[in-house]
């Protein structure tokens, strides 16, 4: 592989890690009793790097449970975490499904309590279309750079794309 080749995958790969920073995006939850969150999860496509943001007032709280079984009993007990501060903000750091619940009062069995589920990084499904439309395609055009940085066979379309 000549040098200049190994130098435009490296800079595809650059380009393409910070594309990947700046199309990390910020939910926010209006937090209260009354939230109904059931399907929050299946109507925000959280990913890894994202953050979600709850936004409430007293006497509400946003709690971290450690666990679907605590979440489903609303048992405050084994809380990983509790913010009362009116702002809580949640970053995704790993794919996964974490529980968040208030503990003020019997809010949590009235249904303030929301499991957020991560998706891995790239295993995003399908911008929806109200999510910023030129992120989305920047998303896009990363993606395809990524295989054609790593696919060494098409070494000669990357070059022809310079
Ligand atoms: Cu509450």
């Amino acid at each position: 592989m000549s040098a200049l080749l190994v130098k435009a995958l490296a800079a595809l790969v650059a380009m393409a890690a910070v594309a990947e920073l700046a199309a990390a995006k910020n939910y926010t939850i209006q937090w209260s009793v009354s939230g109904n969150y059931g399907d929050w999860s299946s109507n925000n496509a959280v990913s890894v790097g994202d953050t979600v943001v709850f936004t409430y007032g007293p006497p509400h709280t946003v709690n971290e449970l450690p666990s679907e079984a605590d979440y489903k009993a609303c048992s405050f007990d084994n809380s990983a975490s509790s913010d009362q501060s009116g702002n809580t903000a949640v970053t995704f750091d790993k794919a996964g499904t974490r529980y968040f619940a208030c503990a003020a009062g019997s809010h949590c069995s009235q249904g303030q309590k929301v499991a957020i589920t991560a998706a891995a990084p790239g295993a995003s499904p399908a911008p929806k279309p109200k999510e910023n439309s030129a992120a989305a395609s920047m998303a896009g055009a990363t993606g395809l750079a990524v295989k054609l940085a790593l696919g060494l066979g098409v070494g000669g379309a990357v070059l022809a794309a310079f």
